[in-house]
């Protein structure tokens, strides 16, 4: 939400919208980066941790915001963005000089003898994921884009001044951080060559993810701030871990974090090896399973983050359900039932609670993510067709995710009363969070009453879970039990009609349906996109 006028959501438009937020009942406010930056990246380059952009606001806008979090029982966690900085934080412009002490808080490397880079990595972004710099003569490591250099963790100086950073965050009220990319913190000390695949020049970076040092890092990092504190939050991006890696992250002995968002049910719709941009399919079966081995991993030690959504992600709506007009508010229902009755922290996107759409764009000039950008323009040069280009950034792109939250159905959805960033959605006529609140059967108040349940049902919190029909390419369903007490979750994730045998679902008595997407009547057919709870007991002498 913009409060100035200039196109881009700030920090007082947040809090001039907080209703919204109460109404919907979270528990917390998970904020974007909004320090200081040149925005390469929309605010994952930091130039200073320790103020905030004014394209967002001030100081005391973000104490306001707090305020008013903290009056609705709302907390509020920040993005910590410090794998790297931006090349304009005064730390780096520092470090570009050979002598200075801040050398080393980077990663500089000679060239090869050829002149060439220290590795053949290629960064996130594309590109190489080094730059020359003139002035030295050497390179510095970039994983993500050449304005966003890598810190180099193994300095403890560099580890002590996050930590006293994030301490003056947690002291002015902050209630924990989503720590950006933070599996890429402890490097494997020889940065040596990866092996390029076929036709390739450039070779994902090798010994990045999860470095010989990381747990120790984090375990260091949790002890200097006091993150085990009740009241703080903590979460990693960690998209490569490994089940075994996040119960370790995630065991409470060990005091790192409180959990962490893997990836792995985001590749599902991949082809193996070529990344986001490889379209693929879904096989629903492949989604369940995933999902269903993370429960089973976490059941005992660590915990789930549960998400469909992020700002890097494309509209969950688009992506898994069906967001033609038949279909879009059933569908959504369904995900977010699926979804937040599995056992973990539900996460809810901004707009995800509306139903909001993929962006629609049809041309490369709309995206301004420069991620999209980057690959658009390489795909492009590679010899790619346009029209496939043009897919894989409608199905994949970023900014599907980042068009103005649609408030209501103006011609800026309500978002500006300037020129937005990025065009609001046609679709704001339809899909805006006035019409939604207006209507009990909408998106939105199934979202309330999903997060309402899991407020009052200790069932959804710490049930057992046990994935019935795994292979069943339509069905989604699966029980969670909590001593006699059982929810059973059945959805259709299709368009057809799909029918559950009584011997494939468990004996459960004294059912009562909870959440339904239809009207009754409940039998053993699910419509398009159906999906409902229900709640009953195990039988004694049943299993
Ligand atoms: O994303 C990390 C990350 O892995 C991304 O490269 C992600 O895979 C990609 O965006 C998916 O398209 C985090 C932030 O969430 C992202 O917004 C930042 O751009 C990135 O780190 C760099 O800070």
């Amino acid at each position: 939400m913009d409060s100035d006028g200039d196109g881009v959501g700030d920090l007082a438009g947040i809090t001039s919208r907080l209703d919204h937020l109460g109404t919907l009942g979270v528990d917390v406010l998970w904020l974007s980066p909004v320090y200081r930056s040149p925005m390469d990246d929309n605010g994952y380059d930091i130039s200073d941790y320790e103020d905030v952009d004014p394209l967002f606001g001030t100081l005391a806008d973000l104490d306001a915001l707090v305020a008013g979090c903290h009056e609705r029982g709302i907390r509020v966690v920040m993005d910590l963005v410090v794998n790297h900085t931006s090349d304009e934080h005064p730390w780096f412009v520092e470090s570009r000089d050979p002598a200075s002490p801040k050398r080393d808080w980077y990663w500089w490397r000679p060239p090869r003898a050829d002149g060439s880079a220290p590795t053949n990595w290629e960064s996130f972004f594309g590109g190489s994921a080094w730059e020359y710099d003139d002035r030295s003569g050497e390179y510095y490591l970039h994983l993500f884009s050449r304005k966003q250099p890598d810190l180099d963790w193994e300095n403890p100086e560099v580890r002590q001044a996050v930590h006293a950073m994030m301490r003056r965050w947690v002291d002015r009220g902050i209630d924990g951080f989503r720590m950006d990319v933070i599996e890429l913190i402890s490097k494997e000390a020889d940065l040596r060559d990866g092996v390029p695949a076929d036709g390739q020049t450039l070779a994902s970076p090798v010994g990045v993810s999860f470095g010989p040092r990381l747990h120790e890092f984090l375990v260091e990092m949790n002890h200097e701030v006091g993150l085990s504190a009740e009241h703080l939050l903590t979460v990693g991006e960690m998209g490569m871990s490994t089940i075994e890696q996040a119960r370790q992250v995630t065991d409470p002995a060990r005091g790192e974090l409180d959990m962490l968002f893997s990836f792995e049910h985001l590749w599902q719709d991949e082809v193996p090896g070529q990344g986001k941009w490889g379209l693929k399919p879904l096989h629903l079966p492949d989604l369940k399973r995933v999902l269903e081995r993370w429960q089973n991993g976490l059941a005992d030690i660590g915990w789930n983050s549960l998400y469909w959504d992020n700002h890097d992600q494309p509209r969950a709506v688009s992506r898994f359900g069906d967001d033609s007009p038949d279909h879009r508010i059933v569908s959504a229902k369904t995900l977010a039932t699926v979804l937040h009755l599995h056992r973990g922290t539900p996460y809810v996107y901004q707009g995800e609670e509306l139903g909001m759409t993929n962006a629609g764009f049809t041309r490369v000039e709309q995206y301004a993510d420069l991620e999209s950008l980057n690959w658009a323009r390489e795909a492009l040069a590679r010899g790619l067709r346009e029209e496939a280009v043009l897919r894989a950034l409608a199905t994949k792109s970023r900014d599907n995710a980042r068009t103005p939250m649609q408030w209501d159905a103006s011609e800026n959805a309500g978002f500006t009363s300037g020129t937005p960033w990025l065009p609001a959605h046609a679709n704001r006529d339809v899909v805006n969070a006035e019409a939604e609140l207006a209507d009990p059967d909408s998106v939105f108040h199934h979202y309330r009453r999903l997060i309402e349940l899991r407020h009052f049902d200790d069932v959804v919190v710490d049930g057992r879970f046990a994935l019935l029909l795994p292979d069943d390419p339509a069905v989604w369903a699966f029980t969670r039990t909590l001593g006699d007490q059982v929810l059973l979750v059945l959805a259709n994730l299709s368009g057809d009609p799909v029918t559950i045998s009584p011997d494939d679902v468990p004996d459960v008595s004294g059912r009562e349906v909870l959440l339904p997407t239809h009207a009754p009547p409940y039998g053993s057919t699910l419509r398009p996109w159906e999906s409902r709870i229900e709640r009953g007991r195990f039988d004694p002498g049943t299993s």
